[in-house]
């Protein structure tokens, strides 16, 4: 801690003037208390620092960059060292590992490859253990399936989206994806999702489904992952030094409570980052897992605390809903979430039927939206209009989903 925060000091000006404003310097931190003293790294900095602003390294030395979407329509653009990049490698193989995966499987790597950190994190892990890699990107679902077949694939990485879709598509092609496919163990991550949908993707594939967290400014995917036992992510501690704080005060939390999620990476090169305020809400757990790890674990994250939707005065989370639908047997995964303005906040949920209730005639579609309804009602605390939607007539994606349209801000 102490050398990356000298290190950070002595390289980023960004960094060096928020020390001088919080009235510190590199030598006021000195035991492990002390870092609560550290000034926050914010989404802002990144914005502030567009493009290269935030560079510890002579330009020369960085041999990568990734971007993903900012706060201010200009990307997060983030830097690699060639050691960052053997650093983030080794974290994208342990992840492996730590899932079950190894050298004789087959990996499917259905991640966009390009400027986000997907694609190529999850490729250079998978090569890094010895796995076959088939670096099959996004899109055209029709191909992925024949790939899968034909090549044996045990192992899928794309986002829970994705893996969702393929559920219907795979069998649209005609395939029993237990029989016909050899799918072992999914990836997935990069956006929020439900305990209901894991059930869905494991129960259609026969497959264990893992759940894989990480962010761009954080090299990318490989900050934490589940092992077999399902038990929250491991975090690797020795890579990342976490805290929870109160999103409003910024006072870090004690053990077990649910916080804002703030990473310093302890050995990063080209781009030091230090106490970044994800905007993610986590739980943190010390307690040693089953599988014997004795990283720290985050519960799963449920969303982050700039989803949150705030429809006249209530708090509502997308995963909230999500929950709810996703109990219904006679509804698919494929749901939208709108919000509109009329002299109220109005929040509109239109969800897709599954294609056999869709096919019955004398279904009663009106009592099934009262009791959606009420559902949501009994959960969220306000009313949601439901629209009951034809099967496949909501957008499907490769990439991370967009469950939730807020038109207010339009208005
Ligand atoms: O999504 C990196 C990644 C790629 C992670 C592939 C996992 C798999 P960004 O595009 O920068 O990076 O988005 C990071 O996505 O702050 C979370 O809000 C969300 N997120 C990522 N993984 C999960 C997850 C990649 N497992 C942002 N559960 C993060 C919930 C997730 N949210």
């Amino acid at each position: 801690m102490k050398k990356i925060v000298n290190y950070a000091y002595r390289r980023v000006p960004i960094i060096r003037q928020k020390f001088k404003a919080a009235g510190i310097t590199p030598d006021s931190i000195r035991k492990i208390e002390d870092v609560a003293k550290i000034p926050f790294t914010t989404k802002e900095d990144f914005a502030q620092g567009y493009p290269f602003g935030l560079m510890a390294v002579n330009p020369e030395r960085v041999v990568r960059i990734h971007a993903s979407s900012g706060t201010t329509g200009k990307p997060k653009v983030v830097y690699y060292t060639r050691k960052d990049l053997e650093t983030w490698t080794r974290l994208m193989a342990r992840l492996y590992d730590c899932a079950g995966v190894t050298s004789k499987d087959i990996v499917q790597n259905m991640y966009g490859y390009g400027l986000f950190t997907g694609g190529l994190g999850f490729h250079y892990g998978a090569e890094r253990i010895g796995a076959m890699v088939v670096p099959a990107a996004t899109g055209n679902t029709k191909r992925q399936i024949m790939l899968m077949k034909d090549f044996g694939t045990t192992v899928i990485a794309c986002t829970p989206s994705y893996a969702l879709y393929l559920c219907e598509a795979v069998k649209a092609e005609g395939l029993d994806p237990r029989k016909d496919l050899r799918i072992r163990i999914g990836l997935f991550g990069a956006e929020p999702w439900s305990e209901e949908a894991r059930k869905k993707i494991q129960d259609t594939f026969g497959m264990l489904a893992i759940d894989c967290y990480g962010m761009s400014e954080l090299y990318g995917p490989g900050v934490a992952c589940e092992c077999p036992e399902q038990n929250g992510l491991h975090v690797w501690g020795d890579e990342f030094y976490i805290e929870t704080i109160d999103p409003d005060t910024g006072e870090v939390l004690e053990e077990g409570k649910e916080g804002e999620f703030v990473v310093t990476m302890l050995n990063r090169e080209a781009m030091p980052i230090l106490r970044y305020r994800t905007r993610d809400l986590a739980r943190v757990v010390w307690e040693e897992c089953e599988c014997g790890r004795q990283h720290p674990r985050i519960m799963r994250i449920k969303g982050r605390s700039d989803d949150m939707l705030i429809i006249g005065g209530v708090n509502v989370f997308p995963s909230q809903v999500e929950h709810v639908l996703m109990q219904i047997q006679e509804l698919a995964e494929f749901y939208q979430i709108l919000v509109t303005h009329d002299k109220l906040d109005r929040l509109h949920v239109q969800v897709e039927l599954k294609p056999d209730i869709a096919a019955k005639k004398d279904y009663d579609l009106a009592k099934l939206k009262a009791r959606v309804e009420n559902d949501l009602l009994s959960v969220l605390s306000i009313h949601a209009s439901v629209e009951l939607m034809q099967p496949g007539t909501l957008p499907r994606v490769e990439g991370k989903a967009k469950h939730v349209v807020d038109l207010r801000k339009k208005e």
